[in-house]
């Protein structure tokens, strides 16, 4: 249904809407929204597509899908209780305990009382006169509201490319994104898989274990760090939460990533330069973050993203333990990613991802030269040799950022598209306001730090400031808050600028939106770190909303 269709629902509440702030999505950031304007007094209602909570756990449950950030970090830290009281029961917790932690969440704070589950929202219309927003979902239910959060999370449009012959393909078909909550069965099966990102990574080696045979169909090897997952011992539980308000001021106080921890040792990024170590020191600190598994090598050096010298250091001591990690030295070096700078596209988190190109029943097919020609109704047909495939699992990634916002039709003041508007790119102020589209608000939206930093801990920043800015309307009797076109092309300005002086230009990364074709490649999220971005957000209110239009 087109937005002209959308009528005016009858008016309910005193400010004439059914609600004061619609929030869309029910993960983590979603979640937390809700919790923290209900506490504020605001009636809130969450629409969310799934049939739980989750968001981006919800949909993601592919075989060995599980968290890269470590759980006593990737969690909510709002509440003291509830951070003491769970345990978690690994390093990098699997879909299904996220899934447990964020149902008990819901259940602890009796969330679901205000969330209406399988309700995919198509349309957000903006009404002028009445200063509210005008909510549709699929099933033309109408919803409206003062306020609209959107929640919907990073990376939630799955891409799915159109290669040929896909509709007359014989055999199942599956994307990591998409997974059946059933089992999936491969055994005795011949499956393909097409990518080599951080869901392949994690699903390959399961997949292989099932299956009679695997084949990878592989564009550009990924930078891969073994995991170094492990259980979540209590006396290591015990000693993290004794100190985890510590832990938690720390993870404010830094710009990337979060902290690591090994051993119950808390390991920060290094604050020195590539340029302040010698020769033996880089190496050490090489190799020590490397042992710590993970994402720990983001937290090298700080200038690994932006000095060439140690970006191609730290890419040379990565490409010598892949090459350490595989028998067939052919296969090794069609693993070896080249020509784009490490860490510039998600470093992978694996267990096993290597050493799984050495079994009998897993084979590599390198389609970056000759790409994927498209599919036959029984396999997969690359340079004039088919791959006879029963099942094809695309680990093809997303449309990060801007798809789960794009996919909606909202329209602004005046009936403005935003997916017109980002054409050439999403346009916003800090990652989450627009310019022509009052009162409508982005949790770890395009322009925000989210994907480089915690996007739990940017849901919760972001949801208090909302909570306080609400507020703040509500006693000084404004209806309507908008960020001004002048802050938010100084915000681009700035995001663009801190880009330029990185090395992610470089690489065909979804954070530059180069691995949807025709999408605007352009920087999506924002480099220069959560403390100056926190700096700006903070000065935005402390100074009476500067960067904001409000009207009374
Ligand atoms: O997606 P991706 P993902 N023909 O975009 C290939 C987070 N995440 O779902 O690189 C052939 O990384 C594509 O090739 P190329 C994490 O932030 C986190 O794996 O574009 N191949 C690439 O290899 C991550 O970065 C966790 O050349 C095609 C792959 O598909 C983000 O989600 C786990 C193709 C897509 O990789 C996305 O990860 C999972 C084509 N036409 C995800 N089109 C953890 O916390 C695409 N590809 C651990």
């Amino acid at each position: 249904m087109s937005v002209e269709t959308l009528e005016r629902p009858e008016a309910a509440r005193a400010v004439g809407t059914d609600f004061d702030a619609i929030v869309i999505g029910a993960g983590f950031a979603g979640l937390y929204a809700l919790h923290r304007l209900r506490k504020s007094g605001h009636a809130v209602r969450l629409l969310e597509a799934g049939s739980g909570v989750g968001g981006t756990w919800y949909w993601n449950r592919y075989p060995g899908a599980r968290v890269d950030i470590e759980s006593h970090e990737y969690s909510y830290s709002f509440d003291d209780e509830l951070q003491q009281e769970w345990v978690w029961s690994e390093r990098y917790p699997a879909q299904p305990e996220l899934m447990r932690y964020l149902n008990h969440v819901a259940d602890r704070f009796d969330l679901r009382s205000d969330i209406q589950f399988n309700t995919r929202v198509t349309v957000a219309r903006h009404d002028e006169d009445r200063a509210c927003w005008l909510i549709q979902t699929a099933t033309g239910e109408r919803f409206s509201a003062r306020f609209c959060v959107m929640a919907t999370g990073l990376l939630v449009a799955p891409n799915k490319p159109e290669f040929p012959g896909l509709d007359g393909f014989k055999g199942r078909q599956f994307h990591t994104a998409q997974w059946p909550r059933e089992n999936v069965d491969f055994s005795g099966r011949r499956v393909g898989v097409i990518g080599t990102g951080s869901s392949a990574v994690q699903s390959i080696p399961l997949i292989a274990e099932q299956a009679a045979h695997l084949t990878v169909f592989q564009r550009t090897p990924a930078f891969c760090i073994p995991a170094n997952n492990r259980p979540n011992t209590s006396e290591n539980d015990q000693a993290l939460k004794a100190r985890y308000a510590e832990l938690r001021h720390i993870e404010h106080e830094i710009s990337f990533g979060g902290f690591f921890l090994t051993n119950s040792r808390i390991e920060l990024p290094t604050l020195t330069t590539y340029a302040d170590a010698t020769p033996e020191q880089r190496l050490a600190e090489f190799e020590r973050r490397y042992q710590s598994g993970g994402l720990n090598c983001y937290s090298t050096y700080s200038d690994i993203v932006t000095n060439r010298e140690a970006n191609d250091a730290l890419g040379d001591f990565v490409r010598n333990k892949i090459r350490q990690r595989i028998k067939n030295p052919e296969v090794a070096e069609k693993l070896i990613p080249r020509g784009w700078p490490i860490l510039t596209k998600r470093l992978c988190a694996d267990t096993n991802y290597y050493e799984t190109y050495d079994r009998d029943n897993v084979s590599l097919i390198d389609v970056k030269d000759t790409p994927i020609e498209g599919f036959t109704p029984d396999g997969i047909l690359v340079n004039g040799t088919e791959y006879p495939l029963d099942d094809v699992v695309f680990a093809t990634g997303f449309d990060a950022l801007t798809g789960s916002l794009t996919r909606i039709d909202i329209r602004g003041r005046g009936g403005r598209s935003l997916k017109d508007e980002w054409a050439q790119g999403p346009r916003t102020f800090l990652g989450f306001m627009v310019e022509g589209f009052p009162n409508l608000f982005m949790m770890n939206g395009p322009g925000s730090p989210g994907a480089v930093f915690q996007p739990v801990l940017l849901g919760q920043f972001q949801g208090d400031w909302l909570a306080d800015c609400f507020d703040w309307m509500r006693l000084h009797q404004r209806r309507s808050i908008e960020a001004t076109e002048a802050a938010q092309d100084e915000w681009i300005r700035h995001c663009n600028e801190v880009a330029e002086a990185t090395l992610f230009p470089e690489a065909n990364s979804w954070y530059m939106g180069a691995n949807i074709p025709g999408k605007a490649r352009v920087i999506l999220i924002y480099l220069g770190g959560f403390l100056e971005y926190r700096r700006r957000f903070n000065a935005a209110s402390d100074e009476g909303y500067a960067g904001f239009t409000l009207t009374a």
